[in-house]
């Protein structure tokens, strides 16, 4: 009985009277009969009373949609995950820098090129290492409009269109052999930032090892964004030479410190490894300083001057400024910052930055105007070899939070509270920023890298939740061999205490960082209008059929187009007749204007899946090497009539 009463009370606590009512199947506070089978099915299942509230408090009945959507990296799986909150259903996998067959996505030729182009040699690449995604920003807040996402492994930022949550350009930086300070937007999105890693000759050449120190560089892109044609425009773009040391994540400035960039580096040792020389290996070599260092960028003013005509050297095709001119021109600081720091996050207001040293209790936080004083005041305590010039660590302090071991990043509340992921202790510790104190800690599970609140990098962070994005997961889930899921665990932070509300494996990748969205702020369509739209271009596509006359085959020599039309149940044409040795080129476009009615084209042996969703047009090229007969067929089951919905392609030869 005492339960029967608690699982009323706490009923009405997370959902209120109606819901009790509905609960007991009465309209009252609850009767005998109907609140004992609640109370069964928590002993059948060993639920206790937490865990019941936390289940009423992510469950979501069929046809709700979740007020957040979270957007997160897929890590070495190269793509993008997207997934309600607090739900935490996965709405759709992005395909970006890796091909992903059930969206097509580096099958269509458009796909294909968009993949090889990017690729830097002659090597087409086929996976990526996608780390930060960001949110396009207007006024400092998400607009619900793009992503962007970095390539650590190959230096590349894809872009994604949340019109239709596909990829339509991703873009190499020629200069940076990785990159890991990216993506991170302006307030206004002028600038994606990608920041680069490990340093290398920017001009692609080689250098021995013990040139390190005068011939390998770190470096930042700046990518134009242009938001009327939705892409990164290179010749807008511009880089900065940096110092060689190993630059890591970044965050733009906001309101007061709008107008600057902030870098984090480790290494600054330069230490580049040698333990078959009797070297130190890199992770003693570069941990020996108590300080890196923070740089401070006026990317404002850089641009500026790089907009200039002989301020900037062009390597291998992209402007970049000299780290002499940055010095002479005063776009570049550094302030020491406790040793191997992550996470650099500014404050909604812009007025602090904090920063997360892996190998420090701390964090550490760091006030803009005191910075920005020292700069305008000229007031630094030395330089780096490099002549860059730096600001004392007390100068720009603020002061230190005592977190624990390991702090790794920061995101924040609507409340004045940061939460800091702490990686060694496997914990988020929640803290107050006005009062410079830890207000409490909850221990995730297990190895935590970064956290996501909603909103929570922007200038109006929505509270609630803070979601922890687990490196390891051991334990938590049924056994599914060596290679084990992530765990991203969601917790509600609108409790007394700190509440784990719901543990979900990611078996699809290694997110680094996800951001989360207020729902309402994204639109996209459901389908492509008017039909015939190129996924990639979001221009009509030049090859689009609009009805299904238009359907044809057209033979010029050995070329052979096939213009097809799909629509429930079947293609047209549904035969094309071919020889050896043909180059066959379908254009296909799917003429439906049904939400969610999506055809599949699927040619066997040809390695050919395309994704055609109502409206869609989408090319893709075969050179038919071997003769025979080859089906080709509906690869989404669309209706009843989808299993004859197929053609032949004739192949003589
Ligand atoms: S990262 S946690 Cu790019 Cu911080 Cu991996
Ligand atoms: Cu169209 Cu199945």
């Amino acid at each position: 009985m005492a339960q029967e009463m608690w699982t009323h009370r706490v009923v009405r606590r997370v959902l209120g009277v109606s819901a009790v009512a509905v609960l007991a199947g009465c309209g009252g506070s609850g009767g005998d009969g109907a609140g004992a089978s609640v109370q069964d099915l928590m002993r059948a299942r060993n639920l206790s009373e937490a865990d019941v509230v936390a289940a009423l408090k992510t469950y979501t009945p069929t046809g709700r949609t979740d007020p957040f959507v979270m957007f997160a990296s897929g890590g070495h799986s190269g793509q993008v995950i997207v997934i309600g909150v607090p739900s935490m259903r996965i709405l759709k996998y992005i395909g970006v820098f890796t091909p992903e067959p059930w969206q097509g996505y580096g099958f269509d030729d458009q796909t294909k090129v968009l993949m090889a182009s990017s690729s830097p040699g002659s090597k087409k690449l086929t996976w990526g290492d996608s780390h930060h995604p960001a949110l396009s920003e207007t006024n400092g807040d998400y607009d619900g409009q793009f992503l962007f996402i970095n390539d650590k492994a190959n230096a590349r930022v894809a872009v994604i269109s949340l019109e239709d949550f596909a990829t339509t350009q991703i873009v190499h930086s020629p200069i940076l052999g990785t990159d890991h300070g990216g993506a991170f937007v302006t307030p206004n999105t002028d600038y994606v930032i990608e920041g680069g890693q490990y340093p290398v000759p920017l001009d692609g050449s080689y250098a021995p090892i013990s040139d390190f120190d005068d011939k390998y560089r770190g470096a930042v892109m700046f990518w134009k964004f242009d938001r009327t044609t939705g892409r990164l425009d290179p010749s807008r773009s511009f880089a900065m030479e940096l110092p060689p040391y190993m630059q890591d994540l970044s965050d733009a400035g906001k309101l007061v410190s709008d107008g600057w960039v902030f870098i984090n580096s480790f290494d600054t040792e330069r230490s580049h490894g040698g333990v078959m020389d009797g070297e130190p290996p890199l992770e003693s070599g570069a941990s020996q300083n108590d300080m890196d260092y923070m740089h401070v960028i006026d990317w404002r003013k850089a641009a500026e001057v790089a907009a200039q005509a002989g301020n900037t050297q062009t390597v291998q095709g992209v402007r970049v400024i000299p780290l002499s001119t940055s010095i002479d021109e005063g776009l570049l600081y550094l302030v020491p910052e406790p040793k191997s720091p992550h996470g650099v996050d500014v404050t909604p207001d812009g007025q602090y930055l904090a920063v997360s040293g892996k190998l420090d209790t701390h964090e550490t936080i760091y006030d803009w105007s005191k910075i920005k004083a020292a700069i305008d005041a000229k007031n630094f305590e030395g330089a780096d070899p490099y002549g860059v010039p730096i600001i004392g660590f007390q100068t720009a302090l603020h002061g230190q939070v005592e977190i624990g071991l390991g702090p790794l990043h920061t995101n924040w509340d609507d409340q004045g509270n940061g939460y800091t992921s702490i990686f060694i202790e496997s914990k988020i510790a929640k803290w107050s920023l006005k009062d410079m104190k830890v207000l409490e800690k909850i221990p995730v599970h297990y190895n935590i890298g970064h956290l996501a609140t909603p909103e929570g990098d922007t200038e109006h962070p929505k509270g609630q939740y803070v979601v922890a994005l687990d490196k390891w997961s051991i334990d938590r889930f049924n056994n599914v061999g060596p290679l084990m899921p992530q765990n991203m665990q969601l917790i509600d932070v609108t409790t007394p205490q700190m509440q784990l509300l719901y543990d979900m494996p990611i078996g699809m990748g290694e997110p680094h960082y996800a951001q989360i969205i207020s729902a309402d702020k994204l639109n996209a369509a459901q389908m492509y209008t008017p039909v015939g739209e190129n996924q990639v271009t979001h221009q009509p596509d030049p090859n689009a059929v609009t009805s299904e006359d238009q359907a044809r085959v057209e033979r010029h020599g050995r070329v052979v187009d096939v213009y097809m039309t799909a629509v429930r149940s079947h293609f047209r044409p549904d035969r094309v007749e071919v020889n050896r040795g043909d180059t066959v080129h379908f254009h296909i476009t799917n003429l439906e204007q049904t939400p969610d009615a999506t055809h599949g084209f699927g040619l066997g042996n040809y390695d050919v899946n395309l994704s055609l969703e109502a409206g869609k047009t989408a090319n893709v090229t075969v050179v038919t090497d071997r003769a025979g007969v080859f089906p080709y067929y509906c690869t989404e089951f669309c209706s009843a009539l989808h299993l004859e919905m197929m053609g032949y392609m004739l192949v003589k030869g």
